[in-house]
């Protein structure tokens, strides 16, 4: 398949505006998610064989990986990943329904108990990483994972992620990350949660 590439964003960088801004969006795609997308590129010219499989193939068994550039396919592979993943799932004006909807009431009683154990795994999250909502084929789950660690790379699959680093937030929310989980419940696309779950 050749070296990696930012994917389309599909949308404009102000479209989640007011929640989340356009300046931070664009640096954080065109700026953090490209590194992560170069870096991988650098690494696997090491073992260019490698660039016959997809990023989520690489990551979802790392110990296949050679030694030598396997933390930077754990890092920039799973930044690569993540963040593919991340704008896919956001846009703004998406109605929460489908069955998506059943199974969030089903296995947290409420969509507020859901939003409120994802806020807390979110906001508790020390340092770096990210908050996953994982479906393990009969329930859904909360998890966390630091730096840019995939929950694919532990053999989950997971229907809605958030980044948690501060790149994503500190433009606009500053320190506040509890307030930028907030926005972010604003802009999921839960067309596109249906559709992965
Ligand atoms: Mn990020």
């Amino acid at each position: 398949m050749g070296k990696h590439v930012l994917p389309e964003l599909g949308y404009k960088y102000d479209a989640l505006e007011p929640f989340i801004d356009a300046k931070t969006v664009e640096i954080h795609y065109t700026k953090h998610h490209q590194a992560y997308v170069d870096k991988l590129n650098l690494a696997l010219e090491k073992h260019p064989e490698l660039f016959d499989k997809e990023v989520n193939e690489l990551i979802a068994d790392l110990n296949a990986v050679p030694e030598d550039i396997r933390t930077a396919v754990r890092n920039h592979g799973g930044g690569h990943s993540n963040h593919s993943f991340f704008w896919k799932i956001l846009a703004k004006g998406k109605e929460f329904d489908g069955e998506i909807k059943k199974q969030i009431e089903e296995d947290f009683g409420s969509f507020d108990k859901f939003k409120e154990a994802f806020k807390n795994a979110a906001s508790g999250l020390f340092g770096s990483g990210w908050a996953w909502l994982i479906w393990n084929g009969e329930k859904l789950d909360i998890m966390t994972t630091a730096n840019q660690d995939s929950p694919i790379s532990a053999g989950k699959k997971y229907v809605l992620g958030l980044d948690v680093w501060e790149h994503a937030y500190y433009l606009k929310f500053h320190s506040k990350r509890a307030d930028y989980i907030d926005a972010f419940f604003n802009v999921i696309n839960w067309d596109e949660v249906n559709e992965c779950f």
